[in-house]
């Protein structure tokens, strides 16, 4: 039988088809299996919100089709889509919500184990919110902070309080459509209202309730989590670590941590350095134990912790089949229920640890936070009980793992263009000034079993860096780029066009910045937020010559992303499109009229080196308004990927 090539990853590969070779069934198999996929659904014209139906409208159809209640696709589409958002907003700020309590828990003395270790950040934040910051304890101001950032959630007047981060330009945009977010529950609730059977009918007013709803995740749920983090757990540093799934190591209790959520995942970082921990490990036959990560909880311990990344979403089934994995921790988000079919064939426990998470036939930990150093050392103990188990004849670890520097932020990345003693964007807008960069594109996201994986962020990046171009990520795409290599500050000089390499080199960072999980794409809002208050490139988010990507997306949480860009100003290409493919009206404002009441549009294209053409054009046209130089397009590129 053929090889099915389904990665642009040769560990990926290697594992794939070590999976394959013990009849072990994956993520393709079962994708496979579902083909051929409903159309009517993909194309967003499958209604199943009353129980009339489901509705399906004939996308090929010249006559205007109308469900059971006399929706049409436009309308159907349209509130599919709005769900999508809500969801995703959802997950993000319900995650935020967690960390909130935490805080709280923390400032309350109820869970000891957790400190507020950024109280520069925490002091700052306290008096943007105008909150009582002098002759206070640290304690009773992250009383204040976690209290009032709570009240984002469900409050009945006033707006999201970060939605007044926001330059002006945008804010009154926002205002004019009537889209500022108000509290962030609301958004997701008002969502589920408009899109109940009956209620709003029109496209255009259902998209523009997503886009609120979007905003309250991009300038409420993620904002408040990546801010709220960064207080509790410390704001990163640049840090190196390793990627990939050759840092799972043979003779080691090898321990993975795999979602979104770093409460507990913390607590695990601490207690895998400790004697009694290491020791109980070597007591049971193992040189040491290895924690690392897949996804966003990976990323979470990457940038603050410097702890290896074992792999991206599609890798976590993966990094079972290796027979190395003595214990899979889960929280929420991203987490594959076919984990359970994997590890049944291992010795591997998979344990899921958060109530809003559990998978049939998988053992449940219940973690309390109160006690939270305690959980993380008995799930580390029970690890190496685990390792004993291990049937060392199904060990099969791909070698591959590639050094990467992690832990940027909105706060350090530009500080660091400007040396060590200026904390300005001053030389980053300079540069783009001047045609050193052309401009600064985050590539965020997920992987897609229906795409090649990590062959589009690769094909994208790479465009991207040989043309100038400052690429910031977050999440599994930034995950693609640091196994090829390019979070190392050397892959400057070989593959970075002159200008990007000169500015790369001058202070020692990769041309890729690695800025962490789903939640922080909020930090290149900010970041954003940062250039438009330095001056020089634009007045407003939607002026600057920066875009975003998302080029293998997968979650709704992508959606909820996507669309809080594009609302914030920032043009997005995004593939695959959401299910809007199949309504006219939908798909005409999402990637062209919007453009008039946002300053940005989406772009829906499937070929990533044409996605990457076209955000060159994009920074291009951004730049000729902008009235700074053009610049060469360099269309020699090696294809890596
Ligand atoms: S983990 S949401 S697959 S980026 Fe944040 Fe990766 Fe997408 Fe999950």
């Amino acid at each position: 039988m053929a090889k099915r090539t389904i990665s642009a990853d040769p560990a990926t590969t290697k594992a794939y088809e070590h999976a394959r070779t013990q009849d072990i069934t994956t993520i393709w198999e079962r994708h496979e299996a579902m083909q051929p996929i409903c159309a009517f659904g993909d194309l967003g014209l499958c209604c199943t919100i009353c129980y009339m139906g489901p509705c399906r409208i004939d996308p090929f159809s010249k006559e205007d089709i109308r469900g059971a209640c006399g929706a049409g696709r436009d309308t159907i589409s349209a509130r599919n889509y709005t769900r999508a958002v809500a969801a995703g907003t959802a997950a993000h700020s319900d995650h935020a919500r967690g960390i909130c309590h935490t805080l709280l828990e923390a400032a309350s003395g109820s869970a000891p184990d957790y400190k507020v270790i950024d109280i520069e950040k925490l002091k700052t934040i306290g008096a943007e919110l105008g909150l009582k910051t002098e002759d206070v304890s640290y304690a009773d101001l992250a009383l204040q902070l976690g209290k009032r950032l709570l009240e984002n959630f469900g409050k009945s007047e006033g707006t999201v309080d970060f939605v007044k981060r926001a330059p002006k330009g945008q804010q009154d945009k926002w205002e004019a459509a009537g889209v500022i977010p108000r509290a962030v529950d609301r958004e997701v609730v008002e969502c589920m209202h408009r899109t109940h059977e009956g209620v709003d009918a029109d496209p255009k007013s259902l998209i523009l309730q997503a886009i609120r709803c979007a905003l309250a995740d991009g300038w409420g749920g993620s904002m408040m989590a990546t801010e709220l983090q960064d207080i509790l757990f410390g704001s990163p540093k640049p840090i190196r670590s390793k990627v990939n799934l050759g840092v799972l190591k043979e003779g080691c209790v090898n321990v993975v941590v795999h979602g979104h959520e770093p409460v507990l995942s913390e607590m695990l970082a601490i207690a895998a350095r400790e004697k009694e921990i290491i020791d109980y490990a070597k007591s049971k036959g193992a040189e040491g134990l290895t924690l690392s990560g897949i996804c966003c909880t990976a990323n979470e311990i990457l940038m603050r912790q410097g702890y290896p990344v074992a792999g991206n979403f599609l890798q976590q089934e993966l990094a079972i089949s290796t027979g190395a994995v003595d214990a899979m921790i889960v929280d929420v988000q991203c987490v594959m229920p076919g984990l359970a079919q994997i590890a049944e064939h291992f010795h591997t426990h998979l344990v899921t640890t958060s109530d809003k998470a559990r998978i049939p036939g998988v053992n449940h930990f219940d973690f309390h936070e109160e006690k939270a150093l305690d959980c993380a050392r008995e799930l580390l103990k029970d690890a190496a009980d685990s390792f004993a188990k291990r049937d060392k004849s199904l060990v099969d670890i791909p070698q591959e793992s590639m050094d990467l520097v992690a832990g940027f932020t909105a706060e350090n990345t530009f500080h660091h263009l400007g040396g060590t003693f200026r904390g300005t964007y001053r030389p980053l807008n300079d540069a783009i000034m001047s045609g050193r960069l052309r401009g600064v594109v985050g590539v965020v996201g997920c992987n897609n079993v229906k795409i090649n994986h990590d062959h589009n962020h690769k094909v994208m990046v790479e465009e991207l860096l040989k043309n100038d171009v400052l690429v910031v990520q977050t999440g599994c795409s930034a995950l693609a780029c640091a196994k090829a290599g390019w979070l190392r500050p050397e892959a400057a000089s070989e593959m970075a066009g002159k200008g990007l390499q000169e500015i790369c080199e001058a202070v020692g960072i990769p041309p890729v910045l690695h800025m962490g999980s789903c939640v922080d794409n909020s930090r290149i809002l900010i970041a954003c937020c940062e250039m438009v208050k330095e001056g020089g490139i634009g007045e407003d988010i939607s002026q600057l010559p920066v875009a975003a990507a998302a080029p293998e997306a997968m979650s709704e949480k992508a959606v909820a992303i996507g669309l809080y860009a594009v609302g914030s100003g920032i043009t997005t290409f995004y593939t695959p499109a959401p299910r809007v493919l199949g309504a006219p009206a939908v798909l005409d404002y999402l990637t062209n009229s919007m453009e008039q009441d946002f300053g940005a549009h989406w772009v829906f294209e499937d070929n990533p080196l044409t996605a990457a053409r076209g955000i060159i054009e994009h920074l291009d046209k951004k730049r000729a308004a902008l009235k700074l130089d053009p610049m060469m397009y360099n269309p020699d590129v090696a294809r890596s990927a």
